[in-house]
């Protein structure tokens, strides 16, 4: 799954934007999650991954942030819940973004927990601040085939 957008999206359990059942293991590169609502308590509004089964999704370079689980919580498990193989050069939100801990192993994973600050938030657009710092810290820049710095300077996706 790359250079994709999923927003908006609503689960009545788990797993809003991607639930990972039956060893579901995905590469996810390069994709923005945002406003998506997953009921269930601690249930992954951006990305679920079913325990047990073998599920291990592998998160690179991706913005999670104000996806929701259970009762209007934004928490770091309403961004991704469930088993992982790793989760990398990615922005997670949590219960206090911009502090010292950032979920899924903090700056050594090149993760960070700072608004990204979208533009036009609420209008679809997922664009970020041209120039801004946060953008060009998460984007791997030479080293992620999938992006140019033409399109990767002002988009998240
Ligand atoms: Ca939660
Ligand atoms: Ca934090």
């Amino acid at each position: 799954m790359i250079n994709c957008i999923v927003s908006g999206n609503w689960a009545r359990g788990n797993g809003a934007g991607v639930y990972n059942k039956n060893g579901s293991s995905p590469a996810i590169t390069n994709c923005t999650f945002n406003a998506n609502k997953a009921l269930a308590i601690d249930g992954g509004g951006g990305i679920c991954s079913e325990t047990g089964t073998g599920c291990a999704p592998t998160i690179t370079n991706c913005v999670l942030w104000k996806n929701i689980d259970g009762v209007d919580s934004e928490d770091e498990s309403a961004q991704i819940t469930g088993p992982v193989n790793s989760v990398t050069y990615s922005c997670i939100q949590d219960d206090d973004p911009g502090d010292t801990y950032i979920p899924f192993g903090g700056s050594a994973n090149n993760n960070i927990d700072d608004d990204p600050k979208f533009d036009l938030y609420g209008q679809w657009d997922w664009r970020m601040p041209e120039g801004d710092a946060f953008s060009q810290s998460i984007i791997p820049w030479g080293t992620n085939i999938y992006s140019s710095s033409e399109s990767y300077l002002h988009y998240t996706i």
